[in-house]
């Protein structure tokens, strides 16, 4: 269906057209990982991601991808595309490319479905930015041109995970890496955690996230086995509704405490940061899409936090949505993000692969999100047909 565009007026009394939301396109697809990512609150084995395409008015197509996490976030991707063609297009069809805040409050009536909403709202940016031929980068605030990389390090035993952080600085120059924790005895991490430092010697940054898999007492365990590592950061230790001992812990932990899944939004930043439950966030585009993130990140500078930009096991679709993302602010610019998981795909959608040199990960320089899909690749994949 083409709509006619959005006559708007501006404010020097010019006419100016915005086209219209035509169309919202779900496309499901699937593409294994050749090493799938295990933590505490699941694994990944297949990237069951949801491609979502924005259609306008005049025939621009911005996208951006949905994924799931079921036992985070509840969706699928089977919920992901019924929700959005069922619920979520038919309530944003019609109205203006620029309408965000809009479509936004029209997709708040909706509870949950974060992935979903927050694909919606990346791809009317890229689409915006398709139309005036101008990058999202820019649009969002074009702080810098990329980001230093962190890469997340799944379960494994101690010597496979280190020689792992090794081959990857070794070929591309990362130096920071997350380690997946949690949900099995202390020691075994703790084990991984000074592998990985021996391996990497002093200057590699080190942090944590435990995806609520320890109580508090051995998170504080964990703590203390782990000063000698010279951690940077710690996330989601302990579940966050454990109120009282995750209080109790963060007021014991010696560097900065992130709240990740439990505080996906400004609401719930606000809560945890004031409640002693966290002391810094990280920010993941893939759930809050970026007027949620602008939202999440001008929330953390006024609080004086630590923002880190984190990753949804996104795809390069979605890893490039952080990567505009994070170099967009200064705040989300001082730490290392992490975008780098996608290597452990064995394919991907994008016509021009994604690279990293030197640890670091330049924003393409196109409109929009500066990204092409390969057509040939998007009709292999999708499990829709
Ligand atoms: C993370 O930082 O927790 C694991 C599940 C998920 O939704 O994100 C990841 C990484
Ligand atoms: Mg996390």
């Amino acid at each position: 269906m083409l709509l006619q565009p959005a006559t708007q007026t501006t404010p020097a009394g010019e006419r100016a057209v915005a086209p219209r939301i035509a169309e919202v396109r779900t496309v499901p697809y699937a593409i294994p990982y050749r090493k799938p990512l295990r933590f505490a609150s699941g694994s990944i084995d297949v990237a069951d991601n949801v491609l979502v395409e924005v259609v306008t008015s005049d025939g621009v197509v911005g996208f951006a991808e949905a994924p799931p996490r079921p036992y985070t976030y509840g969706e699928t991707q089977a919920s992901i595309v019924a929700v959005i063609e069922k619920i979520f297009a038919p309530a944003i069809i019609g109205l203006s490319i620029l309408d965000r805040e809009a479509v936004r409050s029209r997709l708040a009536r909706t509870v949950g479905n974060p992935t979903a909403k927050a694909a919606i709202d990346m791809a009317m940016w890229d689409a915006w930015g398709k139309t005036i031929g101008t990058p999202v980068h820019r649009l969002l605030g074009g702080f810098t041109d990329g980001l230093q990389v962190s890469h997340m390090l799944g379960f494994d035993d101690p010597d496979t995970v280190a020689a792992e952080a090794v081959e990857l600085r070794e070929t591309l120059g990362i130096s920071s890496f997350k380690i997946k924790v949690g949900r099995r005895p202390v020691h075994l991490d703790v084990d991984v955690c000074k592998a990985v430092r021996e391996a990497l010697g002093p200057d590699a940054e080190l942090y944590i996230d435990g995806n609520r898999g320890w109580t508090a007492a051995e998170s504080a365990r964990a703590l203390r086995d782990l000063e000698d590592v010279g951690l940077s950061r710690v996330e989601e230790l302990c579940p966050a509704d454990d109120v009282l001992s995750r209080r109790w812990l963060v007021s014991q932990c010696p560097v900065p405490f992130v709240a990740d899944e439990s505080a996906p939004t400004p609401a719930d930043v606000t809560r945890e940061i004031l409640a002693g439950a966290a002391t810094a966030v990280s920010i993941k585009t893939a759930r809050t899409g970026f007027s949620g993130s602008l939202r999440v990140s001008h929330l953390a500078e006024g609080l004086g936090l630590e923002a880190v930009i984190g990753n949804q096991i996104d795809a390069q679709v979605g890893t490039v949505c952080s990567l505009v993302f994070g170099a967009s602010q200064e705040i989300t610019s001082r730490s290392a993000a992490e975008l780098s998981n996608y290597l452990d795909m064995a394919d991907d959608l994008l016509d021009e692969p994604l690279f990293i040199e030197n640890g670091y990960m330049r924003v393409p320089k196109g409109p929009g999100l500066g990204i092409q899909l390969d057509p040939e690749k998007v009709a292999r994949y999708r499990v829709d047909l």
